[in-house]
Parts: structure tokens; sequence; C-alpha cells
């Protein structure tokens, strides 16, 4: 059973499965199951900017397929890296045991990050990064002697992962609904979207700045000496690419400040080279106090985070005796030996092409493309910056997300992979998209448009 099953998964054609039951067993993640088990999307390999299915169609990989491969596929770098590391030291113990790679990787992000954010942190994914940001918040002030600041602070439409502390600050309904009563303390800003007079903005809409002021409301509410941190995405991505009005960061960051509160920006999808500069810390000339990150730290390849915290944050854990464990945090894959092998493939791969800066050379040209969708059939506006962006369409007759599925399903079949979030469909190619790349998302998208009523 199990063998045909995978003759028939991998051997490119799904009407020879043996039997329906051969998909059923997999529970498949933020995933209609029914509907995907009656018809399936499978890919079968992947190269450049393109997958290949199963029935042999190229794919246009229109958002690093989920906002990670931001170098593109089948890289060799990282491929070979990953391949000589599993032969050479398969795994090493992640406590009170080190290996090479992980300090090297670590002094390489460090250099990479602007400013004081200096220590690396090693997760598995970003929702790792994001609970391993917040313990090390509310543990920081502790340390401190400042125990009484508990709080955590997210955003509405915020997307921090699925674990608990990610979900509670998050501020996507469909993501809390189901699972109780979350961790306690948590409160949320007012999101940002929605200004009319930001519409089909190009970047960073100019209006919404003092949206950054409602973090002082929850201070009166809560007394700001009880509030650990505020976490943000400096971007929203899962939300639909929300950009940040202008000066909005900076507002928050000043806020932050002015209460002793710590900023954490989740640049799970930011981070890398996604919007022209290699983390949304240099783009938005903002520092945070803790940096999440996943996803692109591998090109996606290999499973790992990483939190970068300033010295500062690192400095005050250092204390007691030297034998002490400082942080009573950590996972068996931290700083995993082939998951760091892929990272600094990775690294490389983005030095030797350029790519933590190109975005910013092809925005100028994603920024004209996308925006030529203007007027299209049910287009309500359109955003972007860097090289990542969104179209939103209105909700169609058959209610939320309808109109939105239905583009998805639609692009895939025209040959472009998307991801989409309610009615709003998103974009981020891999960074090294070309303008050809760029043409064919666009027509394809413009031409499936016109069959959505
Ligand atoms: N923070 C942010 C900002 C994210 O975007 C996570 C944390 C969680 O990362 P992990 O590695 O635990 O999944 C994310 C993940 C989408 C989509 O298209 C977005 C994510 C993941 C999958 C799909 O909306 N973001």
């Amino acid at each position: 059973m199990f063998d045909v099953a995978c003759r028939d998964l991998v051997g490119l054609t799904v009407d020879k499965m043996a039997t329906p039951n051969d998909l059923e067993a997999y529970w498949m993640p933020f995933t209609g199951n029914r509907a995907f088990k009656a018809n399936p999307r499978l890919f079968a390999s992947a190269d450049g900017m393109y997958f290949k299915t199963t029935d042999g169609r190229a794919v246009l990989d229109g958002v690093s397929s989920m906002w990670c491969c931001n170098a593109g596929h089948n890289r060799p770098r990282i491929v070979e890296a990953i391949r000589k590391q599993a032969g050479e030291l398969d795994y090493s113990p992640a406590f009170q045991i080190g290996h090479h790679k992980a300090f090297e990787l670590a002094s390489r992000l460090a250099a990479l990050m602007p400013g004081n954010l200096n220590h690396v942190f090693f997760t598995n994914s970003g929702s790792e990064s994001v609970e391993t940001a917040l313990k090390m918040a509310i543990a920081y002030h502790r340390v401190k002697g400042e125990a009484h600041r508990v709080r955590l602070i997210g955003r509405e439409k915020g997307y921090h992962g699925v674990n608990f502390g990610g979900m509670s600050v998050g501020g996507m309904p469909a993501n809390r609904k189901m699972f109780g009563t979350l961790v306690a303390g948590v409160d949320h800003i007012r999101h940002t979207h929605g200004d009319p007079r930001n519409l089909f903005a190009r970047g960073e809409p100019a209006h919404g700045a003092e949206l950054a002021d409602d973090l002082e409301r929850l201070c009166a509410l809560h007394d700001p000496s009880t509030i650990a941190a505020v976490i943000v995405e400096p971007v929203q991505g899962s939300a639909g690419v929300i950009v940040p009005p202008r000066g909005y960061l900076k507002r928050l960051r000043e806020i932050c400040d002015r209460h002793g509160i710590l900023l954490i920006f989740d640049e799970v999808i930011t981070g890398f080279g996604r919007l022209g500069t290699p983390f949304a810390v240099d783009y938005f000339g903002v520092e945070p106090d803790l940096v999440t990150t996943a996803k692109g730290i591998t090109n996606g390849v290999i499973p790992m985070g990483a939190v970068f915290a300033q010295a500062k944050i690192y400095d005050a854990f250092m204390q007691g005796p030297p034998n002490a464990i400082e942080f009573f945090h950590g996972y068996t894959y931290s700083g995993n030996p082939i998951a760091c092998a892929a990272a600094l493939g990775t690294l490389d791969t983005y030095e030797e092409d350029g790519l933590l800066t190109r975005a910013a050379s092809i925005a100028a040209y994603w920024e004209d493309a996308l925006h030529s969708l203007k007027g299209a059939r049910n287009v309500i506006d359109i955003r972007n910056i860097g090289l990542v962006g969104a179209v939103e369409l209105a909700a169609g007759p058959g209610g939320p997300t309808q109109r939105g599925f239905e583009a998805f399903l639609k692009l895939y079949e025209a040959g472009v992979l998307c991801r989409t979030t309610g009615d709003t469909i998103a974009f981020a190619p891999p960074l090294i998209a070309e303008h050809e790349h760029i043409d064919f998302l666009v027509d394809t998208l413009d031409k499936v448009l016109k069959t959505i009523d």
C-alpha cells in the first residue's frame, strides 16, 4: 500500500492512484483537505523560477513558494552544502556542545544586521522564532528586576505563526477562534489597513502614521510598566501585504522607548532581501530590540529560524555563576548542522548574486507592472513594496474568499503560483526574477481576472 502510494505520488500521474485512500493519511496544514484530495495539485520538481507539476506543466513561482525560496530553486551552493554536511557531521547536540558552523553562521548573520542586533539564537521555524523572542522579552525584564513587565502587545491582522504565543499576539481571527483562551495578558493595537486615502498607494502609504499612537491607548489602559514587548511585522504579509504608513514604525519605536517596552520586528517574510535591503530594519531605518526570522535564512530548503537580539539583551542574561544556564529555552534542532550548512550556502548564494539588495533594482518595474492592473475587474486595491505586492478583489456574491480562491486555482492552472488571503492575491517572486517573469505573472493575472465574475 505504502509503495503503491509513493510510486504513484512521485510517478507523475495522480490518476494512476491505487485507491483514493492514498491521499488520506496526510492531514494537510492550512488546506481544505477534502477539496484538495478530490483534485490534488502536486509538484514533482523545481528549478530557478519554476516548478514542474506531476503532469509536466511549468508553474512560475510567484510567491517564493511560501515567501521563503528567495534565491529561487535548486541553487547549487545550497544543494552541495547540504550534501556535504550530511556526510561530515549529520547531527550534533544543541545543548552544552557546539559545532563550528553554528558559530560561523551566527557571526555572519550578525554582521548582516545593522546596529546592536548582534546575537543570534537558532530555532527551526518562524513560529519558534516568535515564541523565543516573546520569552526572551519577558525573561529580559525579569533578569533586570522588572518582573512586572509581563504583557505582550501584538497588532490586529498580525501573523506570528501558529504556536500559542504567536497565535495570541497574532491578529487574524480565523487563526485564533478555535483555540480557547490563548495566552493571558495579551492585547492588540489597531491595524493600518483600509484608509481610503491610501488605496492604490505605491510603496509606503502617506496616511496613518498616527495609528502608532494606539499603543499609547494600551499603555494608558494597562499601565506601561506592565508591558514587556510589542511585536509587529514591519510589512504585514499573511494579512495581504499591508505596508506601514510612512513614519509609522519610527513612531512605534519612540513610544516603546518612552515606556521601556521592547520592540520586536517579525521579519520572517521581510528578512533576507524582500524589500530590497537585507532586512526591513535597514529599509525603514528603525532598530528594534529583537528580530525574528526564518524562511529565507535557508532559502526555505531546510527548516530553520533565528532570533536576533541586541547586545543589551544578551548581556543582561550573562550573570550568575558562569556554568549556570542563563536562558532555559532551546530546541533539539537549534543550530542543526545541516540547517547551518544550508544557511551558509544560502548566504553565499545571496552574496554572489547580490540578492539581498536586488529587489531595489527591480522594485520600480514590479510596481508599475502590478499597478497596471488598476481598473481590472473587481480590483479594489493594489499594494507593493520591494519585490512583494498584492491585488485585492472585492468580495464576490458567494462571500469573502470565493473570488480569491478562484483566482488562486485559475492562476495555478494558467501556470502561476500565488498565495491568497481572503480576496487578496499576494505575490513575492524569488529575488532572481527578471522582467519577463514579472510580465508573465501580471499578464496571466490580467487574463484570469477577466474570467472571474
Ligand atoms: N511570522 C511571520 C511574519 C510569518 O509570515 C511566521 C511567523 C511563522 O513561520 P513558520 O515557519 O512557523 O510557518 C510566518 C509564516 C501565507 C503564509 O501565505 C505565511 C506564512 C506561512 C505560510 C503561509 O500567508 N508565514
